[in-house]
């Protein structure tokens, strides 16, 4: 058969199994070629000793902002996918992102691929942001970017720059339904938060922990409610990118239990962290900017408890680390916001960066363990498999079967890593000048991450070991409906009703 090698001693997780010890993966041109025991092997063939820890797919990081034009100073694409391997993911998807200016997308996304050719670890795909869904896009572009490989965009329903008004987002909805595009929702209020932040500016409010006050639940419920709506009229698939509250996923679990196809997307900071950050500490208070993010963090641990309910009983699709990448001491980075000693909330360029702390983070709460928060298999479907179905990477990415790219984390056996790791700004690979995680304890880290087969990450051993040009653009096909169906009415429609209009 002729392996170029064959993982052994090891305990593999897919989404369904966690599979006996021992179980072997044959790996033969940077493919699982099949998964056996005592696979044969001849002195060619390189054996790779798990030392009986659990072995997971490579992570497959669906929401990253790498090299945007509004984040100048955080990653670009080699320090952001330098920073993914170290963090065991071996596939993000990145944006490109369109300027309401321009007529045409096509330039905007050649402009991204030569940002990203060459010079990235792990392998990469782009969302289209839609900013200017003119006629001529949607009906000569969306359908070349489809045969392109770009075959998912994202809508923003708030931020001036970019927000899309409902009649713009149904056309949108539409045109994707009938081309077959996976759509992303950025869901707020955009008219509640102007409100609140012209209002709270007006009375001298503008310190970052404002920035909570200014985005609360009620915005992110009533988008997407609204959103919902919207895809349900329009029998469109949608997911909702990065949700905060319970308020807002309870219409989510809602719609999913109908059977609509409503995705749903969490990430580390809304299951760690509160909204008290964002009141800095006594040296710096601005020092809280490095944790405004929208949706904003909320308040109340309650707020934590209800997105890991979310997490373990399914309601989200997909777990992604939104890494929004923007330095912290730097006059265009987060410190856009403090001028002259005057500090200005909304001008602080919004996320956090954490596309390297995203899987370990989460497996740290996955397990077999009576404590743990999701089993293996649901930290692997949250963190790989359902991510790459979502955006046509089946069969391709995300899972440890034959036929799929050989994108392997290997973790430390619980023996070797006593104590676990602590997360701290000085052990990570990004450009960002912090992680909102400092301090934090997580009880493995990826021992070795392996790209198609090649070892890119060792962390024993001259850590990111890769090479910048090892990453390749993934042409995507079209995504899947991972939850619920296409084909329902909408509430109270007579079958076939849709007819007269569609
Ligand atoms: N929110 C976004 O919508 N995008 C980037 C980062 C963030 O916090
Ligand atoms: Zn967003
Ligand atoms: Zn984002």
């Amino acid at each position: 058969m002729g392996f170029d090698s064959i993982v052994t001693n090891g305990v593999i997780v897919t989404a369904t199994e966690v599979l006996s010890l021992g179980i072997e993966i044959g790996i033969k041109d940077g493919k699982i070629s099949c998964l056996g025991t005592s696979l044969p092997r001849d002195n060619d063939t390189e054996i790779i000793d798990a030392k009986g820890a659990y072995i997971t797919p490579g992570g497959v990081d669906t929401h990253v902002h790498f090299a945007q034009d509004n984040s100048p100073t955080g990653d670009d694409f080699t320090t952001g996918s330098r920073s993914a391997i170290a963090g065991g993911t071996t596939t993000v998807i990145a944006f490109a992102s369109q300027l309401r200016a321009e007529e045409s997308v096509l330039p905007c996304v050649a402009e991204y691929h030569t940002r990203a050719k060459d010079l990235s670890y792990c392998d990469y795909g782009f969302h289209l942001i839609l900013t200017n869904p003119s006629p001529t896009i949607m009906t000569k572009e969306m359908p070349q970017l489809m045969e392109d490989g770009i075959t998912s965009i994202k809508l923003y329903m708030t931020y001036e720059p970019m927000k899309l008004g409902d009649a713009q987002v149904l056309d949108v909805l539409m045109a994707s339904r009938a081309l077959g595009f996976t759509t992303m929702v950025h869901a707020e209020n955009s008219d509640i938060i102007s409100l609140i932040t012209d209002r709270l500016e007006s009375a001298g409010h503008s310190s970052p922990y404002f920035h909570a006050i200014s985005r609360p639940q009620i915005a992110e419920n009533e988008a997407t409610y609204r959103i919902i709506s919207l895809a349900e009229l329009t029998d469109t698939p949608i997911l909702i990118v990065h949700m905060s509250s319970e308020v807002a996923m309870k219409h989510v679990r809602k719609a999913q239990t109908r059977m609509l196809p409503i995705h749903a997307e969490t990430c580390p900071q809304y299951l760690f962290l509160l909204s008290d950050r964002l009141r800095g500490n006594d040296q710096d208070t601005f020092s809280g900017a490095k944790c405004v993010c929208s949706p904003p963090l909320r308040h109340d641990p309650k707020d934590l408890e209800a997105m890991w309910t979310g997490i373990a009983n399914g309601t989200f699709t997909t777990f992604s680390s939104d890494h929004a990448p923007s330095t912290y001491d730097n006059p265009g980075g987060k410190k856009k916001g403090l001028v002259n000693g005057v500090m200005r909330y909304r001008d602080i360029p919004n996320g956090v960066p954490g596309v390297e702390t995203r899987v370990p983070l989460l497996f740290n709460h996955a397990g077999p363990e009576k404590d743990a928060r999701l089993s293996l298999p649901r930290f692997v479907q949250l963190t790989s498999t359902d991510p790459a179905k979502l955006y046509g990477l089946d069969g391709v990415k995300g899972s440890i079967a034959p036929g799929y790219d050989a994108d392997l984390v290997i973790w430390y056996p619980e023996s070797e890593l006593a104590g676990g790791v602590e997360i701290s700004q000085k052990m990570l690979h990004h450009g960002v000048d912090y992680t909102p995680f400092e301090s934090m304890n997580v009880k493995n880290w990826p021992r070795w991450t392996y790209l198609r087969g090649k070892k890119i990450w060792d962390r024993d051993n001259g850590g990111v070991i890769g090479d910048m040009s090892d990453g390749k653009f993934l042409k995507r096909g079209k995504g899947k409906v991972v939850v619920g169906r296409m084909g329902n009415e909408a509430t109270g429609m007579l079958p076939g009703e849709r007819d007269y209009w569609r």
